[in-house]
């Protein structure tokens, strides 16, 4: 089977400058847990600059015992390790047909590593909170002017009560056994598992518990499903990963001899475990189980592989389709919304074989 050796290091494809927004090149990593620079980026304005020194974590809203936190404070509650893939909810939206507005990412704004961080839960506990408690909001340093407004606003976002102490839900320090670099968040980035990755807000500055339903930007504009081209009914806020798959070799339109190959990719969801991934070599017409070790946790990807002995030379469409332990299975068109958030059809390369 021929093997792709690298000589150099794949680089970050870019979507956007100012602010930086750059996609992983999936196609040609060859690890599940990225390093900091093939990691994808996405700001929505231009980086913070935050005093080090004096960086303290402010808790407010309605808790009993408000309180402030330097990183040292922090670092006395006890952390957990988490491997988990952050996806940006436009990932793929380039896919959309018709097309919507936003950046046109591929396939690589999602990445995944090791996170370790103090889970929000157990300082919560510490402050207290009212009876009246419904949502905690979490505001990063980064601030600007939003696109599509005229307002100055900064990077906030809210998580229900239930989401915000569970367990999981990580105020992280760390990025493989490192301290979080700068552009992923330093000093302290929040991790929401299982949600796409707006959620997983970085610098973080303040955290509030309030007793009403946020209504930051990003998150009544923003990061919500809305079905219609024309108007705002049946909105819905954007939250848990869907189930997916990518394919990440061959690449599309890629000329193939007639040797064996390895078609190989990564499947993921949000909720329940990755049971199943199944590769089509017709287009559809029939599925063949693609091989994979069964996930260590629910928040990362499987990496999958389908060795293939193409035979006859000629066009071929490889479509990937996986399917979730809650039932969720890809399906051929992605479900489609204005803004181009959760795109999740079955991916699809095409290749000819000589
Ligand atoms: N403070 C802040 N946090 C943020 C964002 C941001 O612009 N500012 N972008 C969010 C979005 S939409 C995504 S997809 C992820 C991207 O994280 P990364 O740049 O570390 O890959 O961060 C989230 N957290
Ligand atoms: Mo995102």
């Amino acid at each position: 089977m021929p093997e792709r050796k690298f000589t150099v290091k794949p680089s970050l494809t870019t979507r956007g400058l100012s602010p930086e927004n750059q996609e992983t090149p999936l196609e040609y990593l060859q690890t599940d847990a990225m390093n900091n620079y093939q990691f994808f980026r996405r700001n929505h304005f231009d980086y913070p600059s935050l005093n080090q020194a004096n960086y303290r974590l402010l808790f407010g809203g309605l808790i009993k015992r408000p309180l402030s936190l330097s990183l040292q404070d922090l670092s006395r509650f006890p952390a957990k390790t988490l491997k988990v893939a952050l996806e940006c909810a436009g990932n793929k939206r380039g896919h959309f047909e018709p097309k919507t507005y936003g950046e046109q990412w591929g396939k690589g704004a999602i990445s995944q590593g090791y996170w370790r961080g103090v889970p929000l839960a157990h300082i919560l506990d510490l402050t207290g909170f009212s009876s009246h408690a419904a949502e905690v909001v979490v505001k990063g340093y980064d601030h600007g002017v939003r696109k599509g407004s005229e307002k100055n606003e900064t990077y906030a976002r809210s998580l229900p009560l239930e989401k915000a102490l569970h367990l999981d839900t990580i105020i992280a320090f760390e990025y493989n056994g490192q301290p979080l670099s700068y552009k992923h968040g330093y000093p302290l980035r929040l991790i929401v598992p299982g949600w796409y990755a707006m959620a997983s807000v970085k610098w973080v500055r303040q955290i509030s518990v309030i007793g009403t339903s946020f209504k930051g930007a990003f998150q009544t504009n923003d990061y919500m499903y809305y079905p219609s081209q024309e108007t705002d009914e049946g909105a819905f806020p954007v939250t848990e990963l869907n189930v997916n798959s990518t394919i990440q070799t061959p690449l599309d339109m890629e000329v193939l001899d007639g040797s064996r190959h390895c078609i190989r990719g990564i499947a993921w969801t949000g909720k329940g475990m990755i049971t199943r991934v199944e590769i089509s070599l017709d287009n559809g017409e029939s599925w063949l189980d693609a091989d994979f070790h069964p996930p260590a946790s629910s928040y990362e990807w499987v990496s999958w592989q389908y060795v293939w002995n193409p035979g006859k030379s000629g066009e071929y469409s490889i479509l990937s389709r996986a399917t979730d332990s809650i039932g969720r299975t890809q399906v051929r068109k992605a479900f489609w919304n204005r803004k181009g958030y959760g795109y999740n059809a079955m991916d699809h390369v095409r290749v000819f074989v000589y």
